[in-house]
């Protein structure tokens, strides 16, 4: 027997492990072998003679396609992401784990601020996109541009500070703390140590921040998750990197042949999420079926920059006089 289903009514929980990205990809202004290179390293231009570039020179782009999993386009107020984790394997030995952040002056010898532990965190964040692309046109193959030097790279990584997504790519030269969504960890490992390859890092998103938390709402409900993993590790250019001592994670993509042997995975995201039917009245806000007093007082109650809020009616990140007015344009008392 065929069941047809004439009204879509749920409020499901969606525990999933997407065991590999869609897109996984090196953002660093040379790369020649953009979408099936097989690792990918993450270091910064600071002191390294090449300050023309990013303060994060070298980043790596991850995209899960999620609408297999989780009903897409529900609105972004209608997903509530309960936990979310990325995990990703380095591919090299001799980096040193440190998973708390690190004040940006440490970066910077004339600040007189020094590194407090040892190591660099490595540091997971939303991504954005410039040039006219999105997530979905830009994909793993889409142009650095070739070249490009600050502030011009296509795909670029955000924290969400005072609710603006802002561009962490310079936050030394630009003088504010990155604010990541989360900072790879190992739960075997103590602060200090020297990783060993296949190490893996496990980013455990900070769902409770409101602006990450509709970052990520946003995300689900477009149907792809875009992150950046990027560190401050300093380099120095090819071929005297060996000589002077630096190291700088590698971590593997999809296409490396330790994850085609099993040595190793790609990068997976972990994620526990409730989806709920959008509402036909959206003005209704606290959904007792009908428009009227006790929903103006819960718009007013929102007013403001307000991430993800049900009350913003016209998704512009705000709760102001043009959501009050379709409340009231809705208003059937
Ligand atoms: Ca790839
Ligand atoms: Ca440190
Ligand atoms: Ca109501
Ligand atoms: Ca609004």
């Amino acid at each position: 027997m065929m069941l047809f289903l004439t009204q879509l009514c749920f409020a499901d929980s969606f525990t999933t492990t997407l065991e590999a990205p869609d897109f996984d990809r090196w953002m660093y202004p040379f790369n020649g072998s953009v979408g099936d290179r097989e690792v990918s390293a993450t270091f910064s231009s600071i002191g390294g003679g090449y300050e023309i570039f990013d303060d994060r020179d070298g980043q790596i782009l991850l995209g899960f396609i999620t609408p297999e999993e989780i009903p897409v386009g529900l609105g972004a107020s209608n997903y509530d992401i309960v936990e979310a984790t990325l995990h990703i394997s380095i591919s090299n030995e001799g980096n040193v784990y440190d998973p708390t952040a690190d004040a940006w002056e440490s970066h910077l010898a004339d600040t007189g601020v020094q590194d407090t532990d040892a190591g660099r965190p490595m540091e997971l964040f939303g991504a954005a996109f410039r040039g006219g692309f999105n997530g979905w046109t830009f994909g793993e193959t889409g142009p650095f541009p070739f070249g490009a030097s600050r502030r011009e790279r296509n795909a670029y990584p955000i924290s969400c500070i005072d609710g603006y997504q802002i561009d962490v790519s310079n936050n030394v030269l630009d003088a504010f703390q990155s604010e990541p969504f989360a900072i790879g960890a190992n739960a075997k490992l103590t602060p200090g140590a020297i990783m060993e390859t296949e190490t893996v890092l496990s980013f455990e998103i900070n769902v409770a921040d409101p602006e990450i938390q509709c970052y990520l709402r946003n995300s689900f409900s477009e149907g792809l998750l875009s992150f950046i993993v990027s560190s401050l590790h300093p380099a120095q250019q090819p071929g005297l990197r060996k000589t002077i001592g630096l190291i700088q994670p590698n971590f593997h993509m999809k296409e490396s042949l330790a994850v085609y042997f099993g040595i190793a995975d790609a990068a997976q995201l972990h994620f526990t999420v409730i989806a709920e039917e959008a509402s036909t009245v959206p003005e209704d806000l606290d959904g007792d079926g009908s428009v009227g007093v006790s929903d103006i007082l819960i718009a007013l109650s929102d007013w403001g920059f307000c991430s993800c809020c049900s009350s913003d009616l016209n998704a512009d990140g705000e709760v102001n006089v043009s959501d009050l007015l379709s409340v009231i344009a809705a208003w059937d008392l």
